[in-house]
């Protein structure tokens, strides 16, 4: 069930995520691989106890490279292949339910597509992404993520459901089988 949750958590915070890549299957790790394996090598303890807006705040620190506090379609888009190309990276440490789950993240976001669900939370149309406009559907606050996702009260399931189009009506279903 957390991994729809956390399903969830990707359709809302990372509207970039699209497509796995059958590129990045190499021993060797691209450059941007690698800086998101040790991003994760950070962040994955951090977040288990630490507050979910710090947490989110180290994740919006990790995509937003040229640290102007938006994340741009370059900024969304090479996060989604960071994504794709760890997952695939058979150095990762990802455990099974881990990869499954972000396989799964990606598939329905690839599905849904990147352009209409940036679209959808660029709610003034500047064509950036503010902290505000990314979490539209999530309310952070000071307990650890995996807390604040569980929650059907800080996560608006039917906005992120409406989000994802024709895919909506799975994404409910989902919800209501994992009883959250
Ligand atoms: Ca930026
Ligand atoms: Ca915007």
């Amino acid at each position: 069930m957390s991994r729809f949750r956390a399903l969830c958590f990707l359709a809302a915070v990372l509207p970039a995520v699209p497509a796995v890549s059958a590129a990045q299957e190499s021993a060797v790790p691209s450059p941007a691989v690698e800086r998101f394996d040790r991003f994760i090598d950070t962040a994955s303890p951090f977040c288990r106890t630490a507050p979910s807006t710090e947490c989110f705040a180290k994740a919006w620190a990790f995509a937003d490279e040229d640290g102007d506090d938006h994340l741009s379609n370059t900024e969304t888009r090479n996060l989604r292949d960071a994504v794709a190309g760890w997952v695939q990276w058979p150095g990762n440490r990802a455990d099974d339910a881990e990869r499954a789950r972000i396989l799964l993240g990606l598939s329905l976001l690839e599905a849904a597509g990147l352009a209409p669900l940036t679209a959808s939370l660029d709610t003034d149309r500047d064509g950036l992404l503010s902290k505000e406009e990314v979490l539209a559907d999530v309310r952070l606050d000071e307990r650890p993520m995996e807390e604040v996702l569980k929650d059907p009260q800080a996560v608006d399931r039917r906005a992120i459901a409406n989000r994802l189009g024709a895919l909506g009506p799975m994404v409910s279903s989902l919800f209501r089988q994992v009883g959250g």
